[in-house]
């Protein structure tokens, strides 16, 4: 049994990817990736500071099998930055499948970060692009805020929640990575590697009910 946490002012909760595409009946479907909404919605009104993220590709994305003739989704090819799973084409840009899920209901989110718009470059990390060079802007705007921990909750756990957890660490944030507010694609083992590796990084997994809100009275 974990520790409660405590949230406070320095704490930002990162909402990754609560699109309809990667819910049941979308282009990308998680597995149970709808179940998260709710739970997220509540964890949400412990926080003071909300981000949301957004996959947001162009159509003809790079990271699309429709892209590849020939290819097929969950392929990996090798993309001129390295290997790369191929998707069905989702999220893309002004689609009904890229919009927030209706149930979503944070409207104290301070920001949305979109990512994945480079035609030519998938982004699963919230932080840098698949090349590993390319910066979103969000290490420099949390950092300018001041936050010192950062909370993760979404989807896909073993994708783009894995990889912003990851950066976040890299970038010197303190990473609690919510997990029964995650759902995973879970590739190949990708699930079990994902916990292994955010152990190795010293992220926290915790589950929400393990969560305190700082103005509680105690
Ligand atoms: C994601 C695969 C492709 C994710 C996004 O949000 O985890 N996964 N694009
Ligand atoms: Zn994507």
């Amino acid at each position: 049994m974990t520790k409660t946490v405590t949230v406070n002012e320095r704490d930002v909760l990162l909402v990754v990817d609560i699109q309809n595409d990667f819910c049941p009946g979308g282009a990308l479907a998680v597995p149970r990736g709808d179940e998260v909404v709710a739970p997220i919605n509540l964890l949400a009104g412990n926080f003071a500071h909300v981000v949301l993220t957004q996959d947001w590709h162009p159509p003809g994305h790079l990271s699309f099998a429709s892209s590849h003739p020939g290819r097929r989704p969950f392929d990996t090819i090798m993309a001129p930055y390295g290997p790369q799973v191929l998707w069905p084409d989702h999220c893309v840009q002004g689609t009904r499948g890229a919009e927030f899920r209706e149930d979503l209901h944070i409207p104290h989110a301070e920001l949305v970060l979109r990512k994945g718009y480079r035609r030519g470059i998938d982004s699963y990390s919230a932080f840098c692009e698949n090349d590993r060079k390319t910066p979103t802007g969000l290490a420099g705007y949390l950092r300018e805020r001041g936050f010192e921990r950062i909370f993760l909750a979404g989807l896909a756990f073993d994708f783009c929640v894995r990889y912003s957890a990851a950066d976040a660490r890299r970038e010197g944030f303190g990473v609690i990575v919510v997990e029964d507010c995650c759902r995973a694609i879970d590739l190949e083992g990708s699930a079990a590697a994902t916990r292994e590796s955010l152990q190795a990084l010293d992220a926290v997994c915790v589950t929400a009910d393990r969560m305190v809100p700082a103005s509680t009275p105690r």
